[in-house]
């Protein structure tokens, strides 16, 4: 048995190999392998046209994935995958009219409504989800935003304080926020606010008309400002175009700064909901997406997120190696099953993944990882 270690030469380039496959015109034909080259070298950038990213999305699907798989090992520890646990504090009776939610008061979908969950049900949840490896405990709401909502926004506050002691990272969605209640959120330690963007602009008033794109982007720069992490992605299969897929990816790559999170749904067609009857996603337009992710946002973590329960572990292997490398783990999403938590675990050990350290103290994250070694090393065969 040999002990696990990660030298630079492991984690880094492969910049020789890039530069000596060259050589080949074919190889350095393609935009994927330019892009990737340049991130590598240069590091992220924000001022990407919308026609270079769709160069790169439209490279050959192999050759993406292969770069994407390079700029990723440059990026991160390729065998670290992040596992966070999602739990629906405020479920169903939602105002809004997102065509593909279940939780949308206007669709009959079968879900129930249910007030804010009480501390004690929601801590429970989050320490069940730390003992069975998550780092990371999510808290969704089916809400607009939380303007008036001050007694429950202010039970939010105390919840995230309570996990963030349990020693994980803290992810709220709860709609659009105010300025101040990004600030308030942030001194109650919340590690990143999940707020998606879902599609590109253009398209984005086929799926939601009861909000717009501008106010979405507002509540990123006001979580952005208040020092908090940004979580932010979309979801394909809602009828787009592939231009529509550029063009979200294009919105999210030139920020200011890059999302430090991009979850990338593929839809979960929910009966009830006008996009009931959508064609599901195929895993090629699953590893197209994540790899143009990875290498326009070199530094983010990708999250292969809703649609993951539809996947092979062939499929989500390959999903890996294009760059995720973030998942939701536990037997439910918000309102939807998820894979179940047992064969994502052998999924790791097969794939010798290891779970990502949560990332807000050093010293603690190098007790999860020791804590983990062991796992890790019997996981590599
Ligand atoms: N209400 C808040 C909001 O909309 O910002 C937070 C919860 S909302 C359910 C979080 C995200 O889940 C949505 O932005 C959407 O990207 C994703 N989502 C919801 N339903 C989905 C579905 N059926 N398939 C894939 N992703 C979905
Ligand atoms: C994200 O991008 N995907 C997650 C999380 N952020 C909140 C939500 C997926 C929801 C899928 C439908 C459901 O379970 O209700
Ligand atoms: Fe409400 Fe969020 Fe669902 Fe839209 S996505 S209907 S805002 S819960």
């Amino acid at each position: 048995m040999h002990v696990l270690r990660f030298t630079r030469a492991h984690l880094r380039p492969s910049i020789s190999l890039l530069q000596s496959s060259s050589s080949f015109s074919s190889y350095s034909s393609s935009a994927a392998a330019v892009e990737a080259e340049r991130a590598i070298r240069d590091g992220p950038r924000n001022d990407w046209t919308r026609p270079e990213i769709k160069s790169i999305y439209d490279s050959p699907l192999l050759d993406l994935l292969f770069h994407g798989a390079q700029v990723h090992r440059h990026a991160h520890n390729f065998r670290e995958v992040q596992q966070c646990t999602l739990l629906s504090v405020k479920t169903g009776g939602c105002s809004e009219d997102c065509s593909y939610c279940p939780q949308s008061s206007r669709y009959s979908t079968g879900v129930k409504a249910q007030r804010l969950m009480n501390k004690d049900a929601v801590l429970q949840a989050a320490q069940k989800a730390k003992e069975a490896g998550s780092t990371r405990f999510c808290m969704g709401a089916a809400w607009r935003d939380t303007v008036g909502r001050k007694t429950n926004f202010n039970q939010i506050l105390e919840y995230v304080k309570e996990i963030r002691d349990m020693g994980m990272e803290v992810c709220c969605t709860l709609g659009m926020l105010e300025k101040q209640q990004a600030i308030e959120l942030k001194k109650a330690g919340l590690t990143a606010y999940n707020h998606n963007l879902d599609t590109s602009r253009e398209y984005y008033p086929n799926i939601i008309t009861t909000r717009s794109y501008d106010e979405r982007l507002e509540t990123l720069q006001f979580v952005r400002e208040a020092g908090i992490n940004v979580c932010s992605g979309g979801i394909i299969g809602l009828g787009e175009a592939e231009e529509d897929r550029v063009g979200l990816l294009h919105t999210l790559a030139t920020l200011p700064t890059h999302p430090e999170s991009v979850p990338i749904n593929a839809l979960l067609a929910v009966k009830g909901t006008p996009l009931e009857d959508q064609k599901p996603v195929e895993i090629w337009e699953m590893v197209r997406m994540i790899a143009t992710a990875r290498i326009v946002m070199p530094k983010a973590m990708v999250r292969l997120s809703a649609g993951r329960v539809r996947f092979s572990v062939p499929e989500q292997a390959l999903c890996f190696l294009a760059g995720a490398n973030s998942i939701f783990t536990g037997d439910k999403l918000l309102t939807t099953p998820n894979n179940d938590f047992n064969a994502d675990q052998q999924m790791f050990k097969l794939l010798g993944l290891i779970p990502k350290a949560p990332s807000f103290d050093e010293d603690e994250a190098k007790i999860f990882e020791a804590e983990n070694r062991e796992q890790a090393v019997s996981g590599s065969g």
